[in-house]
């Protein structure tokens, strides 16, 4: 029987995944933790709950031997633009949470998800059709955190054989818990202000490509991923997934098939946009279809429109 800890349950993908996992594998047996308690209510009391920081190796320890956890879902990190601000905090987080993690999972026998992300990647990899296996020289300190992660959970499986396994995620897209401090949060806020204000002003450039999923298909790649056959997976940690790729412009267009007067002007931020120029535009994920079927439901399309039905419920906005 599958007893699951998830680290950072009250993010933004942390929050749809406890649900969603305990939708799955029944609410006693998915333990959300967070080092915080602010967070969504209900979740805290649906199932078990941990105040548990990362870098605290011996809470990690203790909270996965007292619920017999045998996989972690660890989402506990801080995201782009956050660790630009706050450097030092970013790679203690990242690089010692990573680490504490796959220490414990190893003493334990613990299966480990760990999300790596297309800041893994830098300005002198590939940009189109960035392929599985690629130059990575990232420029930020969380794309430094999420490439020693990926190889720090590889050297897990290789050298301990600790069931290492994850995901390169491109921006997520959803209408619960806001996305907190990262670079493709754009595309997120982008129709909070078309239904509130029918405007937004993007502090992305036009022209600026990133890839992007709808939650869905993001909660969907985790669950897939670790319930795969381990015999067919060539890879292990860093799969390449993608749903589609957009700039501000196309976006917007799509947003405007429902809201014709919707107004796209541009406020850039000169540092998300030199974190946006650095990361890829389109990811090859071939791999990931291949060797675990991912195959994602959403395109920006059928994205948008849901997001728009949803958001317009949450936001009482109608359009
Ligand atoms: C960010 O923008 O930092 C994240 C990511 C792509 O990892 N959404």
């Amino acid at each position: 029987m599958k007893k699951i800890l998830i680290t950072g349950a009250l993010g933004q993908i942390g929050t749809e995944l406890t649900t969603y996992l305990r939708g799955h594998y029944g609410n006693n047996n998915v333990v959300a933790s967070n080092r915080s308690k602010h967070g969504d209510e209900k979740l805290l009391e649906a199932g078990p709950f941990e105040l548990l920081d990362v870098v605290d190796a011996k809470g990690v320890a203790e909270v996965c031997k007292k619920h017999g956890i045998n996989q972690i879902i660890h989402l506990a990190a801080i995201l782009s633009a956050n660790a630009e601000k706050n450097p030092q905090l970013a790679y203690d987080i990242n690089m010692n949470g990573t680490y504490n993690v796959l220490e414990v999972a190893k003493e334990q026998g613990i299966a480990v998800f760990t999300p790596s992300s297309i800041a893994a990647f830098g300005a002198s990899t590939p940009a189109d059709n960035t392929p599985q296996d690629t130059i990575q020289r990232p420029s930020t300190m969380y794309g430094v955190t999420k490439v020693a992660g990926e190889l720090l959970c590889d050297y897990y499986f290789k050298r301990y054989g600790v069931d290492t396994r994850g995901v390169r995620f491109p921006g997520i897209i959803s209408n619960g818990v806001l996305p907190g401090g990262g670079t493709t949060d754009y595309a997120v806020h982008i129709y909070y202000e078309a239904l509130k204000n029918k405007k937004y002003a993007s502090y992305i450039g036009a022209g600026t490509y990133m890839d992007m999923m709808y939650m869905d298909d993001a909660l969907k790649s985790i669950h897939d991923l670790m319930e795969a056959n381990p015999d067919k997976l060539v890879h292990r940690n860093a799969f390449n997934v993608t749903a589609m790729s957009f700039d501000p412009e196309m976006l917007a267009a799509e947003i405007r098939k429902h809201i014709p007067e919707f107004e796209l002007t541009y406020d850039v931020d000169p540092v998300r946009q030199a974190i946006a120029n650095s990361w890829p535009n389109s990811l090859d994920d071939s791999a990931a279809r291949e060797e675990w079927g991912w195959n994602p439901k959403y395109d920006l399309a059928s994205m948008t429109k849901d997001m728009l039905e949803k958001l317009s419920v949450k936001l009482n906005a109608k359009y």
